[in-house]
């Protein structure tokens, strides 16, 4: 292991739902990780991409048409999945180090995204969700989303912002049906941007905050001229079950460990 997870550390994972860990990518990974995906965004998409690049919906509706495709992206679904470059992220050592030491040994990568926020577009929110309503697997501890910076994330480009404790209980959602929001977009019921409870993390390039599968997190608009760039990881214990079918693009890897029969 090359990075290890002590004992305070899983211990404040447990109590805030969240743990920030810095230099999981370093920053030439960085560099490869920004560089290839603007290759593909303005056009260079291997076969099988071609359905995994998803713009922002203002840009889709028409609503603007920024001179740089790479500007207009919501996100490109599983890169791993289609691209050479992405295929080796979710076996990165530092982050499967991380996330070993708070699920354990035996793990498997579901969905991976490198997530866009893309700058003028307006009032682009995320709106506070806890990510499990989206798994039909369980159980809710022993499944983690890792959200890695490429840029420097901050307060007004959209970074994270979670209600710490928050993961301790399965929260109501409903659809945000909001005409210019993203597609399948649910929001917590009863939870609003400014909750006097939430901390926002901002986070340098190649940090990564883990958290936990039901913690409440939301991000903002980007207000700077730059890009908001992330890529994430949504990772499980091959101990988890199925309790229905896996939504959309999601497709289960084994990353590290084994499997064990009658499990995801
Ligand atoms: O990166 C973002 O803007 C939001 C990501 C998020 O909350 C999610 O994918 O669940």
């Amino acid at each position: 292991m090359s990075i290890v997870i002590t004992d305070e550390m899983k211990g404040e994972y447990e109590q805030r739902g969240f743990l920030v860990v810095n230099n999981i990518l370093d920053p030439d990974e960085v560099e490869r990780y920004k560089r290839r995906a603007s290759e593909i965004a303005r056009g260079d998409i291997p076969k099988g991409g071609e359905k995994m690049l998803v713009r922002d919906v203002r840009v889709a509706k028409g609503d603007y048409t920024p001179a740089d495709p790479e500007m207009g992206l919501w996100k490109m679904l599983q890169p791993d999945h289609f691209d050479p470059v992405f295929e080796s992220f979710p076996e990165n050592e530092n982050l499967l180090d991380v996330v070993e030491g708070i699920l354990g040994p035996d793990l498997k990568c579901f969905l991976t995204m490198m997530i866009y926020k893309p700058p003028m577009l307006g009032d682009v929110h995320h709106p506070y969700h806890q990510d499990k309503m989206y798994f039909n697997f369980g159980p809710a501890d022993l499944i983690m989303g890792t959200w890695i910076a490429l840029d420097r994330t901050t307060a007004r480009n959209g970074t994270m912002v979670f209600i710490p404790g928050s993961h301790r209980d399965d929260v109501p959602h409903e659809h945000d049906a909001r005409e210019r929001q993203n597609f399948g977009i649910f929001q917590a019921k009863g939870y609003e941007a400014g909750h006097p409870d939430e901390v926002v993390v901002e986070l340098d390039p190649g940090a990564g905050v883990f958290f936990h599968s039901r913690l409440l997190h939301r991000t903002g608009p980007n207000i700077t001229e730059g890009h908001r760039r992330v890529l994430t990881m949504h990772c499980a214990s091959t101990k988890c079950t199925m309790d229905g079918t896996l939504l959309g693009q999601m497709k289960m890897r084994l990353v590290r460990g084994q499997e064990y029969a009658g499990c995801i």
